[in-house]
């Protein structure tokens, strides 16, 4: 077998020669003294793209959404989030111990709330609740299959939300899909929240790093917070060079990868024992249900490994495809092969 067709994750991506190029010529200093030019230069860039006041380099979009929760609420509080996000389902507790807060878990239409579930989930001013604080939206929404949120929701959701004198955060990870879905800059998403972690680690490409984007108390504040979590890195220009680079030349790259997934997707439904609509593939992420075919998910990935593909089982009955940059299109023509064996 050459190579694998690695359809486990974006974020298996390898940084490109030109990625790597930026990286060795990078600039550097001591980010800690905030002497790095290079992540200076992501950091202002990002929070441009994202049309905040402020950003701030970090290492994980993990740490991205974990900060983010510290900065805006106090132990006690009560956080309102979808069930299957990744704050809550993917975070080991994080929010618990980091931040001693509450999750308050809604369920979710393929991972997306609506304006009505969140204003439901405020708690009254009673001494017998938590205080509702943070509203966290994940955008496009991982376990939901890469859905991307309508502008509509967002402003509905922001709007409730300062009207009960709440926050949002959304969890961008993915933001840049969305927004080569929709074609909706990521600055109009933005503008519908308080902060918003975005990713360069999956689908863009970079080897390492998130942001964290908001106003300049609430940056200020994270900040802090990030050199108290272990998260203050030095001449980590290499790394946000990796970043830079990836802006520059790999958005433009997703909306291919968004094709792929539809490609998949439509061959997949046509397959024995495959449950999945091709019209809700609106990303790179493909989540299907075999519960009709004989075979288990583990069985699945272990037959398609011997055929050179790679993919990541989603529970007992599901499992998830994620197609990125590095991905060709001869690539997907073999993991159709692969797919059309395995469930023949
Ligand atoms: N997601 C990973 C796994 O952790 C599941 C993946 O392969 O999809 N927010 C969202 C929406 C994410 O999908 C992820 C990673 C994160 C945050 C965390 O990012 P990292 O891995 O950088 O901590």
């Amino acid at each position: 077998m050459d190579e694998f067709v690695d359809l486990r994750s974006d974020t298996v991506t390898k940084p490109t020669p030109g990625m790597r190029k930026a990286m060795f010529e990078a600039e550097v200093g001591d980010d800690v003294f905030g002497e790095d030019p290079t992540i200076n230069a992501l950091q202002e860039k990002v929070a441009r793209i994202l049309g905040k006041e402020k950003a701030v380099f970090v290492p994980s979009g993990t740490m991205a959404n974990q900060l983010s929760i510290k900065a805006h609420t106090q132990p006690g509080d009560e956080v309102v989030l979808e069930e299957n996000s990744h704050a809550f389902y993917y975070e080991g507790g994080a929010g618990a111990v980091l931040s001693g807060v509450q999750f308050f878990c809604l369920s979710g239409k393929r991972g997306l709330l609506e304006s009505s579930q969140v204003e439901e989930s405020i708690r009254p001013l009673d001494v017998h609740f938590p205080v509702t604080r943070l509203i966290c939206l994940e955008n496009t929404h991982n376990r939901g299959g890469g859905t991307v949120y309508p502008i509509k929701t967002l402003s509905e959701i922001y709007k409730l939300a300062k009207a009960r004198g709440l926050l949002v955060h959304m969890d961008g990870a993915r933001l840049w899909n969305a927004s080569a879905a929709s074609v909706i800059k990521p600055e109009e998403y933005a503008q519908w929240t308080d902060s918003v972690s975005v990713c360069l680690s999956k689908g863009l490409g970079a080897p390492v790093g998130s942001l964290v984007a908001g106003s300049v108390p609430f940056i200020d504040r994270v900040h802090r917070f990030r050199k108290m979590f272990g998260g203050g890195m030095r001449q980590a220009g290499i790394l946000a060079a990796a970043g830079i680079y990836a802006l520059d030349h790999h958005l433009e790259k997703l909306k291919a990868t968004h094709d792929q997934a539809k490609r998949l997707a439509c061959f997949l439904s046509g397959l024995k024992g495959v449950s999945i609509d091709p019209a809700e593939v609106e990303t790179n992420i493909v989540i299907f249900d075999v519960s009709k075919s004989p075979k288990k998910p583990v069985q699945i990935a272990g037959e398609l490994r011997t055929r050179g593909v790679l993919i990541l089982p989603m529970g007992k009955t599901s499992i998830r495809l994620v197609t990125h940059i590095d991905i060709s299109d001869a690539g997907i023509e073999q993991a159709m092969e692969a797919f059309g064996q395995v469930f023949s």
